[in-house]
């Protein structure tokens, strides 16, 4: 349902941002073609990284020359052929591949109304330790953990646990009622994707009610809580920065 006329429950704030579906504006972006691209999330906005919204018209293609970023990207609708570095591979709803710095990546034969969520860093090196390498994967076949031992949050970890990632990307699903089991406060900063279902999420002393479509920033210390409400289960992408020193 469109929302009421000068009405938005977007909020741009210095320290958590929320972007619904309706707010989105267009962005030509370089590399990205036949489709349209909006950056939800960068640092215009007070963060370290930037989280994109690409959906396809047919013969759109996308694509990124080897560069000092790295690019995440998670397939919603549709799909085609992905390029990561020397892998390759037909992607479906609910693949994603990870293109570590410095390598190319394509997206290309694309169904059109194919649409991609992308998160984009600039790497951080750690001494001694060789880069990642890229990934190509079905996160239908990552399996979930209960979130700290409950079953109603159930977390699937995307990317592998090993210090040379700088970024993590995970998705969190939750039984209806099913929540956050406190408020976190942390350094790590958040871009997050409602994939389905309703709920509330608490960024620092606001509570919103969100649904699918919809995307929040979080930046650090953003104090953080959520709940699924509604009768289906609510599930969201997020990205986070790890893994790096303190100062
Ligand atoms: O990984 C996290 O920090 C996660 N528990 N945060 C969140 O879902 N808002
Ligand atoms: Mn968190």
């Amino acid at each position: 349902m469109p929302e009421l006329f000068g009405h938005t429950r977007a909020h741009v704030g210095p320290r958590h941002a929320l972007l619904t579906p309706h707010n989105h504006v267009a962005s030509a972006v370089p590399g990205i073609s036949g489709a349209t691209s909006v950056i939800l999330i960068n640092e215009a906005m007070g963060a370290k990284f930037a989280q994109l919204q690409v959906t396809f018209q047919a013969e759109g293609r996308a694509g990124q020359p080897a560069g000092p970023s790295q690019t995440f990207g998670y397939v919603m609708e549709g799909g085609g052929t992905l390029a990561v570095g020397k892998l390759k591979a037909k992607v479906n709803a609910g693949w994603y591949f990870y293109a570590p710095a410095g390598q190319t990546w394509s997206l290309t034969g694309v169904k059109p109304g194919t649409q991609v969520t992308l998160f984009q860093k600039k790497y951080v090196p750690l001494p001694g330790t060789a880069a990642p390498a890229p990934i190509i994967a079905d996160a239908d076949k990552v399996k979930g953990t209960p979130f700290l031992g409950d079953p109603a949050a159930n977390l699937q970890v995307l990317l592998p646990d090993d210090p040379a990632f700088d970024m993590a990307v995970n998705v969190f699903a939750y039984q209806p009622g099913g929540h956050l089991p406190f408020v976190e406060v942390h350094v790590m900063e958040h871009g997050l994707l409602m994939l389905g279902g309703q709920g509330v999420y608490r960024l620092e002393d606001s509570w919103y009610p969100v649904e699918k479509g919809d995307v929040i920033w979080m930046g650090p210390y953003c104090p953080q809580w959520f709940v699924a409400m509604g009768k289906t289960p609510a599930s969201y992408l997020y990205y986070k920065d790890v893994n790096r020193a303190a100062l």
